[in-house]
């Protein structure tokens, strides 16, 4: 037998609508961070693996952008990160929050879902998330209605935040994982470099520092990522934005808001390797980046 052991092992594609939860999610279940998170719709703009291996089984989870109807290139591209990963994928797991009512984005994932079982039948599991939030009351009514959106998935309320449920959840998706050998070594646990996940947390604190259309229209590049030794990496990377205002915002008075945005993600970046991080940032106005497929494609 090629599969003595039982081994299980699969992809699981993370699906859900923007703010959902499902890069906590995962990072919950790893109990370390290779995604970013925000209160803002939107965090998540390519595939990222979170890589999760018990001594039965590997969960390869690859967490999308939420979806929703594209206004850009880049929109676009998230889009199509997210069909990608559902194509590849061996299990599904819609993360929906339970704590808010269901919208029309849920019920559109959920159509495309049963058309697709119709299709392809692989198997979903729901997560319903943020139950911390939910009121005991709300708790049948709610979960009937998400239920009532694809009836024939298995389901489970849980919370990224407080880790309630997710074994109980991980248990689900073992269930419908194939028999098959490890994809990658027990001590990966994703694909995302550092310099990437460097990138990325400067866009998850322009996020946490800055409000309205600012955030959205932010990208971030790598000028340089030099690991000096193991105590000292020293980095520079440029926020870009679409507009001249917005430059002003993200620089903010004599410096003050890039101070604070540089400082958070130097903490971050410093904890997620260890050892100290020197981090230098710059602001860059291109108009329309989000519309130019190669930026899009370059760019956290
Ligand atoms: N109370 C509560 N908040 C949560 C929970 N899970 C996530 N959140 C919060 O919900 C917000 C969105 O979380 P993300 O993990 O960025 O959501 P996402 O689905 O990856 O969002 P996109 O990448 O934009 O599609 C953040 O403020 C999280 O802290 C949970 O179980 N309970
Ligand atoms: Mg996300």
């Amino acid at each position: 037998m090629s599969n003595p052991g039982g081994f299980k092992c699969g992809y699981i594609a993370v699906i859900g609508r923007p703010n959902a939860g499902k890069s906590s999610l995962i990072n919950s279940i790893l109990g370390q961070k290779v995604n970013i998170v925000s209160a803002k719709p939107q965090t998540t703009r390519r595939l990222q693996l979170g890589i999760y291996t018990t001594e039965r089984e590997q969960f390869v989870f690859c967490d999308t952008p939420g979806r929703i109807r594209p206004r850009n290139e880049l929109g676009r591209h998230m889009l199509r990160a997210a069909d990608e990963s559902l194509e590849e994928a061996d299990v599904v797991l819609w993360v929906v929050d339970v704590s808010r009512k269901v919208s029309a984005q849920d019920k559109e994932i959920g159509r495309k879902l049963r058309e697709r079982a119709g299709e392809d039948g692989k198997p979903v599991v729901v997560a319903m998330n943020k139950s911390d939030r939910l009121a005991h009351g709300d708790v049948l009514s709610r979960t009937d209605r998400i239920r009532s959106l694809l009836p024939s998935a298995q389901w489970m309320l849980v919370s990224a935040k407080r880790g309630d449920n997710l074994d109980m959840m991980l248990n689900q998706i073992s269930a419908v994982l194939p028999a098959r050998e490890e994809y990658f070594s027990d001590d990966e646990i994703t694909q995302t470099s550092m310099r990437q996940l460097a990138a990325d947390i400067v866009r998850e604190s322009v996020l946490y520092y800055l409000q309205k259309e600012v955030p959205h229209g932010v990208g971030v590049e790598v000028e340089q990522y030099k690991e000096e030794s193991d105590k000292l990496a020293s980095i520079a990377v440029t926020i870009i934005v679409e507009k001249k205002r917005h430059k002003g915002i993200v620089i903010g008075k004599h410096g003050s808001m890039l101070k604070l945005i540089g400082a958070r993600a130097r903490r971050e970046i410093a904890a997620m390797r260890g050892g100290k991080v020197y981090l230098e940032s710059y602001v860059k106005v291109e108009e329309g980046w989000r519309n130019d497929i190669q930026q899009v494609t370059s760019m956290a």
